[in-house]
């Protein structure tokens, strides 16, 4: 009897939006130790092949599960162009096919991420076009580009809404803004500038009542905790933090240097990432890394996993494997040499993929 009465009382759970759950499942790989492993654009093309009949294509082919058998568990892709209205982003794919990849990944039971790399709105040039200073400060309120760039906003909004509420997904524009190559980067705009971007971003989604977006803010490296959180936009604006690390092997260093600077630089990155997590409250990411070309044989067993096996990240993600340049790609494919240490990688306990 007792029983029965407790069980009446006690207030029905209410039911998770498709925004929490995904807030949730975040949450659990990192409770449970696991992280999820993903690579940018990799059901829409690869390295040598591309999806073309796109609207006939049931999305089968990936790179990641050519060599492994498995699809990634979390997906970029990039919305570079849609502030045009342009029906291909800036690597041409068609937003069509972006939407369509994104929501059967999402119903496969996996995980999707924007990146954004607009266009210049002064220049109209590219996003890496940083030839004349105030870009930002033109978008902003008061500035000579900002009904356009509330257009660009609509834009992105728009796709973003195409997919239905049901659909969640994470958001990360305004990325990589620790350095000085995109025009919201570095020193081509001030702090304040920089958040009131994110924030404006931000608060026109919501005023259109997108509530299935989790929006993350991922600068690059090398800024440490007081560079990282110079620029933040603030706890009420930021679901998931992250960082975006690349190795780079310049100025004739050897595969061996290459990988141990990298090791360094990420275990130092991702340290300051976790205490600024614990103490914001927010879960992190690894949102984006690789290493052009994988000229090292061990880079994912050497460099990359033991970087990352100690952080409470919920997910890595590495760059695309591009389909018209042969060098540019930063996981293996059919036939790549190096795929078995990939696949050491992918079968670690830690690291989840799709099925
Ligand atoms: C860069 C390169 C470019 C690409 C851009 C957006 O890192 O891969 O070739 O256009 O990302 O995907």
């Amino acid at each position: 009897m007792t029983v029965i009465l407790a069980a009446c009382t006690t207030a029905p759970k209410a039911v998770e939006t498709p925004r929490e759950q995904l807030l949730g499942r975040l949450n659990s790989f990192v409770a449970d130790g696991k992280i999820a492993y993903g690579h940018q654009d990799d059901i829409v093309y690869g390295h040598s092949w591309k999806v073309e009949d796109w609207q006939n294509d049931s999305l089968e082919r990936s790179d990641v599960k050519d060599v492994t058998g498995s699809f990634p568990m979390l997906l970029g892709f990039d919305l570079g162009g849609i502030e045009l209205g342009d029906s291909c982003n800036l690597d041409g794919i068609p937003f069509g096919l972006i939407r369509k990849a994104t929501l059967k990944h999402i119903g496969r039971g996996g995980i999707v991420s924007f990146s954004w790399h607009p266009r210049n709105i002064v220049t109209g040039s590219d996003s890496w076009d940083v030839s004349s200073p105030g870009i930002v400060a033109a978008a902003l309120e008061g500035g000579q580009k900002h009904d356009e760039f509330m257009l660009w906003l609509q834009r992105a909004a728009d796709f973003i809404e195409s997919l239905g509420a049901d659909a969640s997904v994470i958001f990360r524009p305004w990325h990589e803004n620790l350095g000085n190559w995109f025009w919201w980067g570095g020193n081509h705009c001030t702090a304040d500038e920089y958040i009131a971007l994110y924030r404006l971003t931000r608060d026109y989604f919501a005023g259109r009542g997108l509530a299935n977006i989790l929006w993350c803010y991922s600068p690059n490296g090398n800024a440490g905790a007081d560079g990282f959180i110079s620029r933040y936009p603030g706890d009420d604006y930021v679901d998931i933090l992250g960082i975006d690390t690349y190795e780079g092997l310049y100025g004739g260093i050897t595969l061996e240097q290459g990988a141990e600077l990298y090791k360094a630089e990420v275990k130092q990155n991702l340290t300051y990432l976790q205490k600024l997590a614990t103490e914001h409250g927010k879960v992190m990411c690894f949102s984006e890394t690789g290493l052009e070309g994988l000229p090292d044989g061990t880079w994912w067993t050497n460099a990359l996993y033991p970087s990352i096996k100690d952080f409470p990240i919920a997910y890595v993600l590495t760059w695309r494997n591009a389909h018209d340049k042969p060098g540019h790609f930063y996981a293996p494919w059919k036939g790549f040499e190096y795929a078995d240490d990939f696949r050491a990688f992918c079968e670690q306990e830690k690291i989840e993929l799709l099925y």
